[in-house]
């Protein structure tokens, strides 16, 4: 029987990002530096895949530095940590490498120079999530003040109007910041911020790609993790750019066949913490049921490259 046709767009980007790259090999090369177990406080990236990748070459992954023994290097994730968590591993004099995405220490660096001038914070982001909780704990109690919502932003309670920054969290969904950014600005007019948010060069870019192509496909795809905050974000730009179905898929296992029946386009792309391989699973069970056409849907080119911290970079 022969297959029926699909037009598979691929965005570009799409996957690993920067900061996500720097980290992995920050725990290759201590893995490498100083053998196994090498301790990761928190999923390096939030990836499964890669997770389990690093935990077989001897990475142990913990939620928190108590769980650390002090003889052995523990490594900080991508997504940030509270001040007080390298402040403790120094205390007890651990070995630690810190994997905070440079983009992201960009920000606690923000947020601390606004503290410096006498500033209270709002940071807009997710409660919960780790690079949240890393920013918001570079500076005391009560200094930055959470918004998720453009409704969370009118029962605000701050100290002095006169007196405000924003920060952002880096994953966000840019046209929903915007939106909140701008309710920010009509209550408290003086509020000084980034040139626009601090959302990253990845997330955006990986925005931009899904709205080039959610017009033209009848589905969508996004290869990430379910606590993936940039990937989930790609879903929900999907649905609001016009893609009557988009669903997160962990690899190809995770694809809802029904859900297809019936589709001639569809989309594919993957956070910035997916590594290709499953996005060549994905494919491949795609071209396995139907006579794939596939379209890069190219709206950048990314060359953004970190350096890894200079600790690794010298023999043990
Ligand atoms: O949840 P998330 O999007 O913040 O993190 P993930 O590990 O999926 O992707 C990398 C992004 C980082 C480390 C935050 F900027
Ligand atoms: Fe850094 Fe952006 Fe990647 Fe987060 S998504 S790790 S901020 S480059």
């Amino acid at each position: 029987m022969s297959k029926p046709p699909l037009t598979l767009y691929l965005a570009a980007p799409r996957g690993f990002c920067a900061g996500v790259d720097r980290a992995i090999k920050i725990v290759e090369m201590a893995l490498q530096k100083w053998g196994a177990p090498v301790y990761v406080r928190h999923e390096i990236v939030h990836n499964k895949f890669v997770v389990d990748a690093l935990r077989d070459q001897g990475a142990v992954f913990v939620e928190e530095l108590d769980d650390c023994p002090e003889d052995r290097p523990v490594i900080f994730s991508a997504h940030g940590v509270p001040k007080a968590v390298p402040a403790e591993a120094a205390r007890r004099e651990m070995v630690y490498v810190d994997a905070t995405c440079p983009l992201v220490s960009k920000v606690h660096i923000e947020a601390e120079r606004h503290h410096e001038n006498g500033l209270q914070i709002v940071m807009i982001g997710h409660a919960g999530h780790p690079e949240t909780i890393g920013t918001m704990g570079q500076l005391p109690d009560g200094e930055v003040l959470l918004v998720e919502t453009e409704a969370d932003v009118a029962t605000l309670s701050v100290r002095d109007p006169a007196r405000l920054a924003f920060v952002t969290q880096t994953t966000l969904s840019v046209d929903d910041t915007k939106g909140i950014v701008a309710a920010l600005q009509a209550r408290f007019p003086a509020i000084i911020g980034p040139h626009k948010e601090d959302i990253c060069y990845a997330t955006t870019n990986r925005q931009e790609a899904v709205k080039a192509m959610a017009g033209k496909i009848d589905a969508m795809l996004v290869v990430g993790a379910p606590n993936s905050s940039n990937s989930r974000r790609l879903v929900e730009v999907a649905a609001k750019n016009g893609c009557a179905y988009a669903q997160l898929v962990q690899r190809a296992t995770d694809i809802d066949w029904r859900a297809l029946e019936g589709i001639r386009a569809i989309g594919i792309t993957a956070g910035a913490s997916a590594p290709e391989v499953l996005v060549n699973e994905v494919i491949d069970a795609l071209k396995a049921r139907y006579d794939v056409t596939v379209e890069q849907v190219e709206t950048a080119t990314e060359n953004v490259e970190f350096k890894v911290p200079r600790i690794l970079r010298v023999p043990a």
